[in-house]
């Protein structure tokens, strides 16, 4: 640490581990800040317990749902938010127009509570009004029944229930267009893209089994501190176990190297904590394909030497396209592997070694691979690297995204997708008599572009703030405004809600903890989380306003409003959720016997033929990957061009933001900071505290954030990091994974330039 920096407001350094009390005060402050002191902990106790709800927080898994309650900060963030007490009520709306809501931040849009009541835009006052609920359908099913559905984008976010999720795209289908852009188009899409290709299914190999199994595990662009904390007791266990963990990540992420684990009564009691990385490697934003094929070179060198370290026969008899893939490895030079990694062959040398010696390897990654302009080739990478030792389908070994909603995975599995597979389309129209349509939709860029061009003109969205997670601001912001109509689906007030266009309704849903009676009594939902298991979450609190209504209710009041000759039974089916559970059963492989294998506490794993070693590829076999060069293929890159990462802080959900703290980085109270290496600061001229402008260094790009301040932060040279949302504006909407539609959030080239040296003198 340099000795002369001087002190930035907000800014100092964290000295201890992750979790440990700071954990447990910050767990106390969301609890008195947002929920009822006599029910929070109470609330907290029924998180992911058989009989409780499904945290809304993360989809990693449970010890079969059945583990005592395992504490975390951030699954408990998530929960006292939605339990809050606070409430946007009519009367709050009459106050306030959209113009002037506009102007509050996202912090404070949300911070006003549950949404209470539906309402409908009113032009004359700009204000929101509380509106009918039949009403508001009706006017909608006028609107959707002028418009051709090519025109209709039908956007969902991940935290849906399977339930909510398939009548979604019932709805949608029956009305005729697959246009479904959704929150996976900017997270796994490359996932779900890159893995069928390789394994033949666009999910994860591994359980929490394989973890207790497991000899290595690499992590690779993830950080579970803050978005996956229970996995820190996992990772935790291996620590203590002295199973080595392998990170790459630009960033030195704290929960990574130092832990606390507030379940464990020693380590809190003497205030110790666990190393938890083994070797910590800074690689370069986007530098990860570099670093995959490195080690992968010397895999290959080390079986010229020695022999026996590939899995010869895995190779022969479960694979194809090796020798491609091989000889790709063998021409690649170390040289531009060192320059595109930032890491140095003998520390690459050092895991491949690792990676020889262990007879189960687990590589584990998020969004610091999937968000590139490679995503799709570097997760092929990953599943390549996985393949050369037979490490998928054996115990102890496999391939683990690490998702990002709770039911990401499974809205994706009940048919969320823009490009639908005949089959299953067959299936609907089979089941429901309607012919479903097979041209392919939109995904979350190309709705978004369609809205931008005037081709799309309305917008219903299942959740999410849509229009501030997507890339470029400046172009999605009016595009909101040119709709003839939106309607949102949601738990509480956020920009995108505010970006009206001509007509627009919101509509207040109950969320995961609270009670769900419909005519038949109390309903649960499903969902599936990271490792496939599909089991039941019902809420058990009173809801936040006696008018809210389930996701399931109010898409089945728009499609029948809608779809005034629809054969579907859409009332039957929100009285009981069994019944749209017995309808996915017969539409979609893999949910037999659906209702009653989630009365069994833990629920069920969809099947996962790659544990078998059974691969569902076009060729029967898992197939090995060419990635071309070794590059991010990083337009306009010049001298002085840095690599900016968008990312999330400790006290945000996505677009929600909990609090302005990201403690375990040492920022409090702002989020208006780039984080920087000393390195690149000094060549640019820049110190610690410095406020500077951010501008996309893209051909014919203006995309600028002004006014930031730059943090000297422990991360890898040429790489810079700056939070989502904020940092999106900078983020152009064709700068995306060409394979997978995604948008390279995590590598877009920016100068940075230094706003005035008077500014500095302030
Ligand atoms: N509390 C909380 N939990 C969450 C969320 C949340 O916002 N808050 N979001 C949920 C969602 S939707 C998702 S998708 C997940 C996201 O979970 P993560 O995948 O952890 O997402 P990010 O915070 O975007 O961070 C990515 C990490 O990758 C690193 N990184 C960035 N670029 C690169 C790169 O090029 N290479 C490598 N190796 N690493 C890189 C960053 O330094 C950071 O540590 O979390 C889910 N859980
Ligand atoms: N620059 C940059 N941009 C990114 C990312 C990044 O790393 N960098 N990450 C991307 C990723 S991984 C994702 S997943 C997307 C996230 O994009 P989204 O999923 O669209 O965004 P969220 O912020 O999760 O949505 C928050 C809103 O969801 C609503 N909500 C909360 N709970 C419920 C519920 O139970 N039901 C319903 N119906 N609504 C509810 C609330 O109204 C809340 O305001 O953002 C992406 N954008
Ligand atoms: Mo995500």
């Amino acid at each position: 640490m340099n000795k002369k920096r001087r002190s930035v407001p907000g800014v100092r350094h964290y000295d201890g581990p992750a979790g440990g009390w700071g954990a447990l005060k910050a767990t106390a402050i969301a609890v008195r800040t947002q929920m009822d002191a006599l029910e929070a902990p109470v609330t907290l106790l029924r998180t992911n317990q058989p009989d409780g709800f499904d945290c809304p927080g993360c989809a990693w898994p449970d010890k079969e749902h059945k583990s005592t309650f395992q504490f975390c900060e951030n699954g408990a963030k998530a929960v006292t938010w939605e339990a809050t007490s606070k409430r946007v009520t009519p009367a709050f709306l009459a106050k306030n127009t959209v113009s002037a809501l506009l102007k509050k931040t996202d912090f404070e849009l949300e911070g006003y509570g549950r949404l209470t009541h539906p309402l409908a835009y009113h032009k004359e006052s700009d204000t929101f009004r509380p509106v009918e609920w039949e009403q508001a359908f009706a006017r909608i099913g006028e609107v959707l029944r002028g418009l051709s559905p090519e025109q209709v984008e039908f956007y969902t976010s991940g935290r849906a229930s399977n339930e909510a999720a398939y009548l979604f795209q019932l709805f949608a289908r029956e009305y005729g267009s697959n246009n479904f852009p959704d929150c996976s188009n900017m997270c796994h899409e490359a996932t779900s893209v890159g893995l069928p290709r390789s394994i033949g299914i666009g999910k994860g190999t591994v359980s929490l089994d394989d973890f207790e199994k497991t000899e290595l595990v690499i992590a690779i662009g993830h950080n579970p501190g803050t978005n996956h904390p229970r996995m820190m007791g996992t990772l935790h266990e291996l620590a203590r176990r002295d199973v080595p963990i392998i990170v790459f990540n630009p960033l030195r992420e704290r929960a990574l190297e130092r832990f606390a684990d507030p379940q464990s009564i020693i380590e809190m009691a003497t205030y110790s904590s666990t190393d938890i990385a083994s070797t910590y490697f800074q690689v370069r934003a986007g530098g990860d394909a570099a670093a995959l094929k490195g080690i992968a070179k010397h895999v290959l060198q080390l079986e010229a030497e020695r022999g026996d370290v590939l899995d010869r026969e895995f190779i022969a008899a479960h694979t194809l396209g090796f020798d491609d893939f091989a000889a790709d490895i063998a021409a690649t030079s170390w040289e531009s592997i060192e320059r595109e990694s930032g890491l140095n062959r003998e520390q690459l040398e050092k895991v491949a070694e690792a990676y020889a010696r262990s007879n189960a390897t687990i590589i584990t990654y998020g969004m610091g691979i999937t968000q590139h302009n490679k995503g799709t080739a570097n997760v092929r990478l990953i599943a390549d690297l996985l393949l050369m030792r037979g490490n998928i389908g054996k115990p102890g070994a496999g391939i683990c995204p690490l998702r990002g909603h709770s039911n990401v995975q499974g809205n994706r599995t009940v048919g969320i997708t823009e490009k639908p597979a005949p089959e299953f389309l067959e299936r609907l129209s089979d089941v429901f008599g309607f012919v479903p349509p097979s041209k392919h939709g939109h995904d979350a860029v190309q709705a978004t572009q369609a809205m931008i061009d005037g081709r799309a003109r309305a917008l219903i969205c299942l959740g999410g703030n849509f229009a501030v997670a997507m890339p470029d601001h400046e172009q999605g912001f009016p595009a909101m405004h040119g709709l003839d109509l939106s309607v949102h689906i949601g738990t509480k007030l956020n920009r995108t809600h505010l970006l009206v266009g001509k007509e627009t309704f919101i509509f207040p849903c109950l969320g995961r903890t609270e009670l769900d009676i419909q005519r038949t009594g109390r309903q649960s939902i499903t969902v599936e989380d990271s490792m496939s298991m599909v089991h039941a979450s019902s809420g058990k609190l009173k809801p936040a306003s006696p008018l809210l209504r389930s996701e399931p209710a109010i898409i089945a009041g728009m499609a029948k409003a809608t779809l005034t000759n629809s054969k579907i039974g859409w009332m039957e089916l929100v009285a009981d959720y069994d019944l749209i559970r017995e309808l996915i059963e017969q539409t979609i492989p893999g949910f037999d016997n659906y209702n009653d294998r989630i009365r069994v506490p833990g629920g069920f794993r969809m099947p996962l033929p790659p544990t078998e070693r059974v691969w569902p590829t076009s060729t029967g076999k898992a197939m090995f990957s060419v990635f071309h060069g070794v590059n991010e293929n990083v337009t306009g890159e010049g001298e002085n061009t840095l690599r900016l990462i968008t990312l999330r802080s400790h006290d945000q959900y996505n677009t929600t933001i909990y609090a302005m703290d990201d403690r375990y980085r040492g920022v409090f109270g702002r989020r208006d900071i780039i984080f920087m290496n000393e390195g690149d600061m000094e060549q640019l001229g820049l110190e610690h505290g410095d406020r500077v402008d951010i501008r996309t260094a893209l051909p014919d790009s203006d995309l600028c954030l002004e006014d930031i301040t730059v943090v000297a932060y422990s991360i890898a040279a040429g790489s810079v990091g700056a939070y989502y949302p904020e940092a999106n504006v900078l983020v152009p909407l064709n700068y995306i994974d060409k394979e997978s539609g995604t948008p390279s959030y995590k590598s877009v080239p920016v100068n940075i330039t230094l706003r005035s040296k008077e500014i500095r003198a302030l």
